[in-house]
């Protein structure tokens, strides 16, 4: 396959290919409107150093709670059971992930624009933004599989068409994430190279990869060296923590060995002047569930505090 001229960073390649510096900005508002918002320069310099931030407790107990036993409903709801946007482990019955959860509930998706959530996004983003995937990764106790090393922009580009680096994932934990029950593994500073990948994409190539990814994966020569330089850091922590991650930043998590679950919520948000265009890999694209075309309006901030309401 020919590789387009707007296709800023070519993977799914026939041959290995060295990895690069990123084209675009860690953070991308400019001037004075990087001081515009909840994030101090020191937590943004950290940002764009790491690629991530840590925040303990961003969600008090109380609301933790009822966002995890919303979790539980959804566990024994047959409809989500089977919609096309719940995965399971593979080989087994168990939820590994359900997609699209703020169109399944509306406190997931009065989350999604809490204005606390939102300034940050827009700061680092410099811009309005929507909702381009959102998910809950569960990780039942002694069953839960982990999920190897990838970059998600990788993905995003070659499967979504998602063109430059303008998107970040927001990462709240709904139950503890201890150093036993596979917390989130990110290494600080990758997310400064791309690594191209190697191997044509299949169609509905989805279908494996959210049970276990096997492309889009870097070479270990590649994960080598990042994490022999960068080291990994697997930020743990109390329900309600929040982890705010660049869509280059590598990760992956270990299997739950432990009794406990774990689990966890992921929106991403895109910048508005990033929407996907035709997957760069040459497939068709992912469904709506997988890399939002259809609700691409910019998010406006909820004035009441969004999770006191009741519903
Ligand atoms: O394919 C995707 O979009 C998803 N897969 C992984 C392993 N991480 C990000 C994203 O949810
Ligand atoms: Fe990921």
């Amino acid at each position: 396959m020919d590789i387009r001229s707007d296709d800023f960073y070519p993977t799914r390649l026939e041959r290995p290919q060295a990895r690069f510096d990123r084209l675009d900005p860690v953070i991308h508002s400019q001037g004075s409107a990087r001081q515009d918002g909840p994030l101090s320069e020191t937590e943004l310099a950290r940002y764009e150093r790491d690629g991530f931030l840590v925040f303990d407790r961003f969600l008090d107990e109380t609301t933790v709670r009822r966002f995890r036993e919303d979790l539980r409903r959804y566990e024994d709801d047959e409809a989500i059971l089977r919609s096309e946007g719940t995965i399971t482990e593979p080989g087994k019955q168990e939820i590994r992930s359900i997609f699209s959860i703020h169109e399944l509930s509306d406190r997931f998706d009065r989350l999604t624009r809490d204005p606390r959530i939102l300034d940050m996004v827009h700061q680092l983003l410099g811009s309005d933004a929507y909702i381009h995937q959102s998910r809950i990764n569960y990780k039942p106790g002694f069953h839960g599989k982990g999920f190897d090393w990838h970059s998600d922009f990788e993905t995003w580009h070659a499967e979504d068409g998602m063109p430059r680096m303008r998107a970040v994932s927001f990462s709240i934990a709904l139950t503890d994430n201890t150093p036993f029950n596979g917390p989130l593994m990110l290494v600080p500073g990758s997310h400064r190279q791309f690594i191209p990948c190697v191997g044509r994409t299949p169609e509905d190539n989805y279908q494996s990869s959210l049970k276990k990814q096997e492309l889009g994966v870097p070479s270990q020569g590649d994960l080598n060296d990042m994490i022999d330089r960068h080291g990994i850091q697997a930020p743990t922590g109390p329900a309600g923590s929040l982890i705010i991650f660049e869509c280059n930043t590598l990760h992956g998590s270990n299997a739950n060995m432990s009794p406990w679950p774990r689990s966890n919520l992921f929106f991403v948000y895109n910048s508005v002047e990033n929407r996907l265009e035709a997957p760069f890999c040459g497939n068709k694209s992912r469904p709506d569930f997988l890399g939002s075309r259809a609700n691409t309006e910019a998010l406006t901030p909820l004035s009441q505090d969004p999770l006191t309401r009741v519903g």
